[in-house]
């Protein structure tokens, strides 16, 4: 009789925690709401059969607790009971599953006319370039990667000139705009997560993963890796910042394109190679 009335207060304390915690997602800042309601979605089946299965027990404590003159009946098979549980349990699986394939073909069918942005997972910071004003991005090889040129973006692809990339780990982008997230990484797996998206992609070496997002606040985002990646994946924090139009549009004249970082250098070689001549 007391477990029973422990299973009961169990599945009676699930639901109230459940619906009375303060622990719950941060306030949204994407389009992706459809990812809060597939969850909500598991957690209301998932907790449906979770309370059905805890009170079914508390009931058969209850009901069939031992008695002297009482005795268990030998029932290895039960062909209807296995039959019908075999079917709800394949429409509950199945109501789960499928809104996901829904919003999975969503995630990753990119609007026409979503602007473009490349994540660059490094152990361990984030890095971001846009393609500026042509709106391409330049090939990129892993092995060109150098102090000048921390993306490793190719020199000799005319569409890198104006690339515009972002280091120190903060980026901006516009309000209520689609942007398309291309990640890559220039080592091991890294996982771009902003929870506030309620969007996240594994980045693999070697590939290049996306999705998409439209912001729908303006704010201040922490960006994190969530796929262990090292000693420092803790410490592989970023911010994404979204703007109104003036202030993005005052970022992005802040930011310097590929030519302007590797142009001082050159000029700086090219400033200092005569000078041993001259003397
Ligand atoms: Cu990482």
């Amino acid at each position: 009789m007391k477990t029973a009335i422990i299973l009961v207060i169990v599945a009676v304390g699930s639901v109230l925690f459940h619906l009375l915690s303060p622990w719950w997602w941060t306030p949204i800042a994407s389009n992706w709401a459809y990812i809060d309601h597939t969850i909500s979605l598991t957690f209301w089946i998932t907790g449906a059969v979770f309370v059905a299965v805890v009170l079914f027990m508390a009931y058969c404590i209850f009901r069939f607790h031992h008695t002297p003159d009482r005795q268990a009946a030998y029932e290895p098979e039960n062909k209807k009971l296995e039959a019908w549980l075999t079917v709800a349990t394949a429409i509950g699986v199945a109501a789960m599953l499928a809104p996901g394939l829904f919003v999975w073909g969503q995630f990753v069918t990119v609007p026409k006319g979503a602007t473009e942005l490349e994540i660059v997972g490094q152990q361990w910071q984030w890095s971001y370039r846009l393609p500026g004003k042509d709106g391409k991005l330049a090939t990129t090889y892993t092995s060109l990667i150098s102090p000048e040129n921390p993306l490793g973006i190719n020199p000799s692809d005319p569409a890198g000139r104006d690339d515009l990339v972002v280091e120190g780990g903060e980026v901006h982008l516009p309000l209520g705009k689609p942007v398309k997230m291309l990640l890559r990484s220039v080592d091991v797996l890294h996982d771009f997560y902003v929870p506030e998206f309620r969007a996240k992609m594994d980045i693999i070496p070697d590939m290049v993963t996306y999705f998409w997002i439209t912001p729908t606040r303006t704010g201040t985002f922490d960006v994190l890796c969530a796929e262990l990646c090292g000693v420092g994946h803790h410490i592989m924090r970023g911010k994404v910042v979204i703007d109104n139009e003036t202030d993005y549009r005052a970022w992005l004249e802040q930011q310097k394109t590929f030519a302007e970082l590797t142009t001082p250098i050159r000029k700086a070689e090219g400033e200092t190679a005569p000078l041993p001549a001259a003397q």
